[in-house]
């Protein structure tokens, strides 16, 4: 993925499933849930399902404590031995409740110093987390970026809690598009590799993406990836219950081919869930074997 890649850069995303394509084929990922809460609301999510900035909504997954998560990877490392990066990616979002997620990686980090640790968020917290992912050795990070403009954020985010007070309406998507802006710049002077997610909602941010891929590009976005919508009323999101419909297959190719040649995009996204295991598009490796959590922390 990415065009021209330096050697440098392609050393630190060799063995990433999602920031190398070629890698997705030999090289698994892991997401340990361990952060429940979220700061914003978006009109695709659930909260008793996890986070759609890197997930499927409709699936539920056990929370862990750090210790918990911890004791699942090195489980899942010894029958997976393409284990090569552990991601936080919900069910919340991971960096409002960063004591579990940096206890996590601080955790991982003393057992596993090889592992690649990766992290996704609505970026409403990053600006204060950059310090600290960047001490932990965290190199990859995933801003979910639906909007430039506050108009169209409002229909997405219908509000935020920052500050110790809720917002919403536009001064809510004002402040989540300053403040992702503001994480993305602070990760990529870091120096770590961002990763760009936009979920892609007909008529109410698909012409709009070009904005944000141009956006995210100039700010230094390593790769940016389009995904859409997965809306049913089932999943008993906003979205789903208005009868907002995701993009066919078609559209999802429209709207990626509108950014152009050099929009950096990812294209072999398996829009996972916040518990997932294993190979890209292989759910859950049939077998590796888990502990059962019970105790939800
Ligand atoms: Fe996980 Fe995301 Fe890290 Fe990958 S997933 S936190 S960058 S290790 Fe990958 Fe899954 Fe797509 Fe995410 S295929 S949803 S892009
Ligand atoms: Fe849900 Fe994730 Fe949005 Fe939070 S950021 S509301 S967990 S989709």
């Amino acid at each position: 993925a990415g065009g021209a890649t330096d050697a440098a850069v392609w050393e630190r995303i060799k063995d990433h499933p999602c920031y190398s394509e070629d890698a997705h084929h030999d090289f698994a990922r892991m997401h340990v849930a361990v952060a429940p809460v979220c700061n914003i609301q978006c009109h695709y999510c659930n909260r008793k399902h996890d986070c759609a900035n890197e997930s499927r909504p409709g699936v539920t997954s056990a929370r862990l404590t750090p210790e918990q998560a911890v004791r699942r990877v090195l489980t899942v490392a010894a029958q997976v031995p393409q284990l090569s990066v552990v991601g936080v990616a919900g069910p919340g979002d991971a960096l409002y409740d960063a004591e579990r997620t940096l206890r996590t990686f601080e955790l991982l980090r003393a057992e596993m110093p090889d592992l690649t640790l990766c992290v996704s968020t609505n970026g409403l917290a990053l600006p204060d987390r950059v310090a600290a992912l960047k001490a932990l050795d965290v190199d990859h990070v995933t801003v979910t970026i639906n909007f430039m403009d506050p108009e169209i954020g409002a229909a997405i985010h219908p509000w935020i809690f920052h500050d110790h007070r809720r917002w919403t309406g536009r001064e809510a998507a004002r402040i989540l598009h300053e403040r992702q802006m503001e994480g993305l710049e602070a990760a990529v002077a870091a120096g770590m590799l961002v990763k760009v997610n936009s979920v892609l909602i007909p008529g109410i941010n698909d012409a709009h993406l070009i904005e944000v891929n141009q956006a995210v590009r100039a700010k230094g976005a390593f790769l940016h990836n389009v995904m859409p919508l997965i809306s049913d009323p089932a999943h008993g999101t906003h979205f789903g219950l208005t009868g907002q419909r995701g993009p066919t297959p078609a559209e999802v190719h429209r709207a990626r081919e509108a950014l152009g040649e050099d929009a950096r995009l990812m294209r072999h996204c398996r829009q996972c869930r916040a518990d997932a295991v294993g190979m890209l598009g292989e759910d859950r490796c049939q077998d590796v074997t888990l502990d059962p959590v019970d105790d939800v922390a």
